[in-house]
């Protein structure tokens, strides 16, 4: 019976997340990378809870700082924690780092691929059912402290 009760809660919950995303609109949000600053154009984007969105980072092909970039968002409140994750020294030292700097950790929800210049990604997901502050970052070598920005989650 309890698992009965669960599972119907899951069905649930899955319909509504479904029935949520069909009558948003989506969400089409481009961010771009600086061309001289280790920074996102802009610091905050703002999402419907369980709404469609599609969340393109461009990597601009006349940067002037010639930096990949990557996009990550992560959990409310996990800022802190994963610039410290990325910044660990550790990582320096591994090869594979420098083309795929992802860490194993939970509290990654989405990312996208390291761009060099020119290139461009975009991420479609279903926004979180919780509203929050959600960070997303970028975790190339010494950029996730000042290039981060928040994906605000509204009802
Ligand atoms: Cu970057």
């Amino acid at each position: 019976m309890k698992r009965t009760v669960a599972t119907l809660a899951l069905v649930t919950g899955l319909l509504v997340g479904q029935s949520a995303s069909l009558f948003a609109e989506d969400a089409e949000i481009t961010i771009t990378a600086d061309k001289v600053q280790l920074a996102y154009d802009t610091k905050e984007i703002s999402v419907k809870a369980g709404q469609t969105v599609k969340l393109t980072l461009v990597n601009p092909a006349d940067s002037q700082n010639l930096q990949p970039h990557n996009l990550i968002l992560v959990k409310p409140g996990k800022l802190g924690a994963m610039i410290a994750l990325v910044n660990d020294p550790a990582n320096f030292s591994n090869p594979a780092w420098l083309t795929n700097p992802i860490p194993e950790t939970d509290m990654i929800l989405h990312h996208t691929k390291l761009l060099k210049p020119g290139e461009s990604e975009t991420l479609e997901f279903t926004a979180p059912a919780e509203e929050g502050d959600y960070p997303f970052l970028c975790s190339y070598i010494g950029h996730a402290a000042i290039m981060n920005g928040i994906m605000k989650v509204t009802k």
